[in-house]
């Protein structure tokens, strides 16, 4: 399912939150529950032909004696759409629900597509909420406020992948709000003597200029669908925003604070409550023909912005396989903008694909199925020194947070250490490991770490002629094997 980017427009509520519980209207949605057959319902669609039926069930139902039965056996999506655009206004909130019972391996999502005043669409699946297998029927409720620009929203049931899916008391209502309020300024500028952060309140982005050297470092939305509420200052150096995630139904507030003497920026991310969905915020720094990622992945990789054989990939920042070090960055080589992962436990980045070149935004992950702590980003901007600079910085908040230990003190501790300095890391299946190391040190490599398993003696014969041994082992799947069947997979061996 293609996403279309949405821009939203801040919208200011006077008093945010206190409507959401409030006294529901009438059901917009004709025959949601498919007492009258398909009235009010269009015909269901499916992207492959031939691979779904739909009827109305009078042996099953939540509310009444009947519902609808979609089978679908295709592996793509298909959509059941209410049959009427529901003109909307900016500013006012809905609630969309509907009960779902589904068996296969396909999912069921309840979603709005939303359209301009020309009736272009904007978003095809805005403010979605979706459903797996079912044990009986399951409610899924989303609320949202409808974004600057939207003018028609169409109700919507949507799948993928095979499925036999059972929907009944589909309701859309107008949620009872109070009006929009008071204008907000069309932008935000925190200064000091390095940087001027411009925070656009339409797009929800910053332009920070450096001062240093004029170099101007954008953002570009994403569709995260994330609604800003509200946007305000604290004193001079801090930027609020409240903010509402409809997916997950929650109050976000993000803090931007400008250091007072560093080009640096803390963003903290609050709220609280079941997180049953990631949210994806802030928006990306957008980066240029010529420039340079920086990721901490495995040793380090830097990738060229505009490489086109480099594929978006997301990368867990807690582990292996991710990124080992709690930053990413961007550089010409000079001129450079990083972000340092203050939390980076329940994370993940996203490294994307905008206008032809490579940019990365957070993915913030629940903690035990909450939002839970305050999530922090830091970025800096540096007028000189490109990922060494980076490096250096990440350097020193290492010795900040306590992470940080020199080779020469881990050498006090474990005197083998001395050989791993300089050593290449020979992964190798050879059976003979000694005579192969004899050929390797006779080609001149003088330190050597074997990573591979050998026998006792082979080991023993490494270690004479200088070779320090060691072993790939991993302890994420040391636990009670009764676990197992929790987990998606697990290797049942250290390796
Ligand atoms: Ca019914």
């Amino acid at each position: 399912m293609k996403r279309l980017l949405v821009i939203y427009s801040a919208v200011i509520l006077a008093s945010v939150l206190n409507f959401l519980y409030a006294q529901s209207n009438q059901n917009l949605i004709l025959n949601g529950g498919f007492e009258s057959g398909f009235d009010g319902w269009l015909p269901l669609w499916t992207r492959d032909p031939n691979v779904g039926e739909i009827l109305i069930d009078i042996t099953t139902s939540r509310t009444g004696e009947k519902s609808a039965k979609i089978i679908h056996k295709g592996e793509h999506d298909w959509s059941l759409n209410t049959a009427k655009r529901i003109p909307v206004n900016f500013g006012e909130w809905f609630e969309y629900s509907a009960w779902f019972k589904l068996t296969g391996q396909g999912e069921a999502i309840l979603c709005i597509t939303t359209y301009d005043s020309k009736g272009d669409p904007l978003d095809w699946t805005f403010a979605e909420k979706r459903t797996g297998e079912t044990i009986s029927w399951t409610n899924l409720t989303v609320r949202f406020p409808i974004p600057n620009e939207v003018a028609f929203i169409l109700p919507r049931v949507i799948g993928i992948g095979p499925a036999t899916v059972w929907v009944d008391d589909v309701s859309l209502r107008k949620v009872n709000t109070t009006k929009p309020g008071s204008n907000i300024p069309k932008s935000i500028v925190l200064e000091n003597n390095f940087i001027k952060a411009t925070f656009e309140t339409e797009h929800g982005t910053f332009n920070v200029v450096d001062k240093r050297n004029n170099h101007l470092w954008s953002q570009k939305s994403i569709s995260s669908g994330i609604v800003f509420l509200d946007i305000k200052t604290n004193g001079s150096n801090q930027l609020i925003l409240d903010m509402y995630h409809p997916q997950t139904s929650l109050e976000l507030e993000a803090g931007f604070t400008l250091a007072n003497d560093a080009p640096e920026i803390l963003m903290e991310l609050h709220s609280s409550g079941a997180m049953p969905e990631l949210i994806h915020f802030p928006h990306p720094f957008v980066t240029e023909k010529g420039t340079y990622l920086v990721v901490p992945m495995n040793e380090g990789i830097s990738y060229p912005v505009d490489d086109e054989s480099i594929k978006p990939i997301r990368l867990i920042g807690y582990g292996g396989h991710g990124i080992c070090m709690g930053f990413w960055g961007v550089t010409d080589g000079i001129a450079a903008q990083m972000t340092i992962i203050e939390t980076p436990d329940d994370m993940s980045i996203q490294i994307t694909r905008i206008d032809g070149t490579l940019a990365i935004y957070p993915i913030w992950e629940p903690q035990m199925g909450r939002f839970g702590y305050t999530r922090r980003l830091r970025y800096i901007f540096f007028n000189d020194g490109g990922h060494v600079a980076m490096c250096k910085k990440y350097r020193e908040y290492s010795k900040r947070i306590g992470l940080f230990k020199t080779l020469v003190e881990k050498q006090r501790e474990n005197p083998n250490v001395d050989l791993l300095i300089g050593a290449v890391n020979i992964w190798c299946w050879e059976k003979d490991a000694p005579a192969f190391v004899r050929q390797i040190k006779e080609a001149g490599i003088d330190k050597i770490l074997w990573s591979n398993a050998q026998s006792p003696e082979n080991i023993k014969k490494l270690n004479d002629m200088g070779v320090l041994t060691s072993r790939y082992d991993i302890y994420q799947d040391v636990m009670d094997p009764e676990n197992f069947k929790y987990l998606a997979s697990a290797h049942r061996l250290a390796y």
